[in-house]
């Protein structure tokens, strides 16, 4: 009798817990393409393809190691479409004296695994997912008796206990953190190296197909597909960023330019969260390029922080706090999301060109994701479930774990500040200062209220005074409450009156 060993979308790497005890000559590596999880929210039709094609390839890499796998396709016609009923088919397949899966990034497929043992009558090993520098245990003793769960202070102790960027003295560059060199703007006319492009293969147009057909009314351009979907291609990807665009990642990080959805940035958050790539791998290779002089201590230390600390960091908080974590609504918000969410036509410039970027590459860099959008749906009052579901649909790297503590942690504030310590809110001065989106807008960023203001900076002051009572005690808040309390009663009377008309006709879009 054999083992059978779940290889689920996100845990692609030979590494991967399930897979370590493998006896070549019994045991069945069992795969699955399952409607039901590209479908309980619609799935970016991009998003869905890189998954799939990612899965058939790590597939055929374990067929060519002498692995015994049985891969189910969506197009199969005995697919039943959800995990559970394709385990069981599979354990009626193969008679398994016992499953064993890797601990998985949702919480909703670890319940669906918890059940498996009791309805099939068999042993289910759920083992601690190890790709990751920090295990939950770890994690929850870190966090146990803290009143504030600041990423900071995580970040410098996982720097500390995997030795990484410290010398005998302290931390490298003498400083934790380089964020203040970190948010320059980009001299007219840069351009960055572009990012890592590659041609499907047979495998994946034969996917495309597929996901045209089945998930063709999905959000999102499916084509042109150009992410990597191999560790082989995954790998290069990562070698052309720290040659090409890690120098400048630091300096720009929080730069936003019409002309270039990409930046400096890595785009490697899909592949990592697959298990195309591992962590320590991806920091190694950026510590090398500072000792190496390709790189300086900002970019390096900026990109490790986030890999080291932020990632492993919201993984901790996930855990930690979920179920519960999900209904989180500390402002009460329940708007639904405007319309052009779902197909960008909008007259504010920011908005347009973060969700048509979001819409062609699945992708949009995270101050796009915090500034623009996270903040606009904040200021609006749209619903934490809604955004939540949205984000996690939308980007080709999101996956439950570390997008729900992104997005109702650090951008909407729904926790009430378990992960940050303020609301992430900014009227359009901040965005403005950060990007060239406001110069080809129909509002005027410096109008504050009226037909033309940018809609940003009265939204910005009405929040302010909607949440008075939830946010004047907090003190990163004081100062905003102090101008606030200076202001004339008919200029906040004109803020109200606009924020209201403007709510309400993101409501009808
Ligand atoms: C996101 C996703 C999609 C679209 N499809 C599959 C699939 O067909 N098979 C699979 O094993 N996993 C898929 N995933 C990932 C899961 O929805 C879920 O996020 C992870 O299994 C959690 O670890
Ligand atoms: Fe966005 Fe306001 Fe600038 Fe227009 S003016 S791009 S709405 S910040």
């Amino acid at each position: 009798m054999c083992t059978l060993r779940m290889v689920l979308g996100d845990q692609l790497s030979l590494s991967i817990a399930s897979l370590q005890a493998c006896d070549l000559k019994k045991d069945v590596v069992f795969m699955c393409e399952v409607y039901q999880e590209a479908t309980y929210v619609k799935h970016h039709k991009k998003k869905i393809a890189f998954i799939f094609s990612a899965m058939r390839h790590f597939a055929e890499t374990l067929r060519k190691k002498g692995y015994q796998v049985d891969y189910v396709t969506l197009d199969d016609p005995d697919n039943t479409g959800d995990f559970t009923s394709e385990v069981a088919r599979a354990i009626t397949r193969h008679s398994p004296h016992t499953v064993v899966t890797t601990f998985p990034g949702e919480y909703r497929v670890l319940s669906l695994m918890e059940s498996w043992g009791e309805k099939f009558s068999l042993p289910v090993h759920i083992l601690q997912d190890d790709r990751f520098f920090c295990d939950l245990e770890r994690f929850n003793t870190w966090a146990h008796g803290r009143k504030q769960l600041r990423m900071e202070y995580f970040y410098r102790e996982m720097r500390k206990q995997h030795n990484i960027l410290m010398t005998a003295d302290g931390p490298t560059g003498g400083k934790w953190n380089f964020d203040s060199d970190n948010r320059k703007k980009p001299p007219k006319g840069t351009t960055a190296p572009d990012t890592y492009r590659n041609k499907p293969d047979a495998t994946t147009k034969a996917v495309l197909k597929l996901v045209e057909e089945r998930f063709g009314d999905h959000f999102g351009d499916l084509e042109p597909f150009h992410f990597a979907v191999t560790r082989r291609q995954a790998l290069q990807a990562l070698k052309q960023f720290i040659e090409q665009r890690l120098n400048n990642f630091g300096d720009y990080q929080d730069a936003m330019l019409s002309e270039d959805p990409w930046m400096y940035h890595a785009h490697i958050a899909l592949y990592l969260n697959v298990g195309l790539l591992n962590p320590k791998e991806c920091i190694d290779a950026a510590t090398d390029a500072l000792e190496r002089n390709l790189a300086p201590i900002n970019a390096v230390e900026g990109f490790i922080r986030q890999i080291l600390g932020w990632r492993e960091y919201v993984r901790g908080i996930y855990w930690l706090k979920m179920p519960k974590y999900a209904t989180e609504n500390f402002f009460k918000h329940d708007k639904p999301l405007p319309d052009f969410f779902w197909h960008g036509k909008t007259e504010l410039n920011c908005l347009k060109q973060s969700i048509l970027n979001t819409k062609v590459n699945a992708y949009a860099h995270h101050i796009q994701r915090l500034m623009v959008l996270g903040n606009f749906l904040l200021l609006i009052g749209a619903s934490p479930k809604a955004i939540s579901d949205w984000y996690l649909l939308v980007y080709a790297d999101a996956f439950e774990w570390v997008e729900m503590p992104n997005v109702l942690g650090m951008a909407l504030y729904a926790d009430g500040g378990i992960l940050a310590s303020k609301p992430y809110i900014s009227g359009g001065a901040y965005i403005n200062k950060m990007s060239n989106y406001c110069k080809d807008c129909r509002y005027k960023v410096s109008i504050k209220t009226g037909e033309d203001a940018c809609p940003f900076n009265y939204l910005y002051w009405n929040f302010l005074l909607v949440h008075k009572k939830k946010l004047e005690k907090n003190p990163r808040m004081a100062m905003m409450y102090r101008t606030l309390e200076k202001m004339p009663a008919t200029q906040r009377k004109a803020i109200k009156n606009d924020a209201k008309k403007f709510i309400d006709f993101c409501a009808l879009d």
